[in-house]
């Protein structure tokens, strides 16, 4: 197996590419990624390039790179990963969101149906499904209801995608899944952010009133995941995917703080997100019934874990931060803790 991965540079990416490079060491990885500000070849710094892996730095809007890559690697899967995936910035600007999840996941399925590859991994989220009330779980057949031009622009991807399926027959599958955590995640996402703030005795801002909902998805078990959805998975099917780990944002935030010895007084209510979508949860039976996948992972130990992770390696998180984050970070998240962040720029 030849197979592609866009956004491999990025945190579920660069999980995903090392976790292929060591459960199938025989097929030959591709790796497509811009390097935009949460692209890091540090990432996969243990990995080298040569025979089984290369790295292609390029743009999923890139028509002609795309289709040469596909050619030239002579590609059978692909596993698209590479997105803008942060709501906060889709709030502020959702221009790069429409261009880069929608016309360039356009770009990568008339590649794909060119290049007739095997199967066609489109990653999306639960967010496509919108907001939940205090009870009940998305199915794959929940309506689609995206609060966010973030979740919007998976929407549109998910049914481009699945309309390749109806139309030319490529054989897409779409995997959806709850919020992911674990090694190499970009500090901007909640768990990043809340543990380097932690770190350094700062403050914590936690939106609204903390009472959000998310189910939490260790990284390793949606890797085994999406390798069961690309090995075995259906086309045309779409497969949630879920952490069985549903959390209230301000018990996780006083979890973390208790793993790292930090006090509760760090935490600080700031300004609400607009459109904050208040519970998601994740009916994952049929990935279950007819694929045998589950989570193996349990939120407890994977959050100690991933909090050592970021102990341990603040060179790692130092350098991100010292680049264009930087910027974001003293806008957005310092802004947000002055009172006066989140509005656009
Ligand atoms: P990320 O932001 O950490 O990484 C995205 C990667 O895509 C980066 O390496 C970036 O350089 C690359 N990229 C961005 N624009 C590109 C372009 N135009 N061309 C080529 N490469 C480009 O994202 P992530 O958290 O790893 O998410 C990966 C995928 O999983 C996304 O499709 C996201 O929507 C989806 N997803 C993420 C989560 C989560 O909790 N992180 C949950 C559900 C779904
Ligand atoms: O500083 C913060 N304070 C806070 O209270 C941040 C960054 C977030 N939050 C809240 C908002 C959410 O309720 O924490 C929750 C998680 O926020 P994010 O980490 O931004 O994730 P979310 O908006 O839930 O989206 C994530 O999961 C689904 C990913 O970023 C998406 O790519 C994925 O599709």
């Amino acid at each position: 197996m030849n197979i592609l991965i866009t956004g491999g540079c990025g945190f579920i990416g660069s999980n995903f590419v090392r976790f292929l490079a060591h459960v199938r060491p025989a097929w030959k990885i591709v790796n497509y990624d811009k390097l935009t500000y949460a692209g890091n070849l540090e990432n996969l710094a243990d990995l080298a390039p040569g025979a089984r892996y290369s790295f292609v730095r390029g743009d999923v809007c890139n028509r002609e790179l795309v289709e040469h890559v596909l050619r030239a690697h002579e590609i059978s899967a692909v596993v698209h990963l590479a997105a803008e995936s942060h709501v906060d910035r889709s709030i502020l600007d959702p221009h790069v969101f429409l261009s880069t999840n929608v016309l360039g996941t356009q770009v990568l399925l008339e590649a794909a149906l060119r290049a007739q590859v095997s199967k066609f991994v489109q990653v999306s989220t639960d967010e496509v499904y919108g907001s939940l009330g205090e009870t009940g779980a998305f199915t794959e057949t929940s309506p689609l209801c995206p609060s966010s031009p973030y979740s919007a622009s998976k929407a549109g991807a998910d049914l481009l995608a699945l309309s390749f399926y109806r139309t030319y027959g490529l054989p897409v599958s779409v995997t959806r899944c709850s919020n992911n955590y674990g090694r190499f995640q970009f500090p901007e996402k909640l768990i990043p952010l809340m543990i380097i703030q932690a770190l350094g005795d700062q403050p914590l801002p936690v939106y609204g009133d903390g009472g959000n909902v998310r189910d939490w998805l260790h990284v390793e078990d949606h890797c085994e995941a999406l390798l069961a959805v690309l090995e075995r998975g259906r086309a045309g099917e779409i497969y949630n995917v879920g952490g069985e780990a549903e959390r209230r944002n301000i018990d996780l935030v006083k979890q973390i703080l208790a793993i790292l010895g930090k006090p509760e007084r760090l935490i600080k209510f700031v300004e609400d997100r607009p459109g904050h979508d208040r519970r998601y949860a994740i009916h994952a039976g049929k990935i279950g019934a007819e694929l045998g996948w589950s989570p193996r992972r349990r939120l407890e130990e994977g959050l100690r874990e991933t909090a050592g992770f970021y102990v341990d390696n603040p060179g790692w998180w130092r350098r991100v931060m010292s680049g264009e984050y930087r910027s974001y970070y003293e806008s957005q998240v310092r802004g947000r803790l002055m009172g006066a962040g989140g509005s656009p720029t």
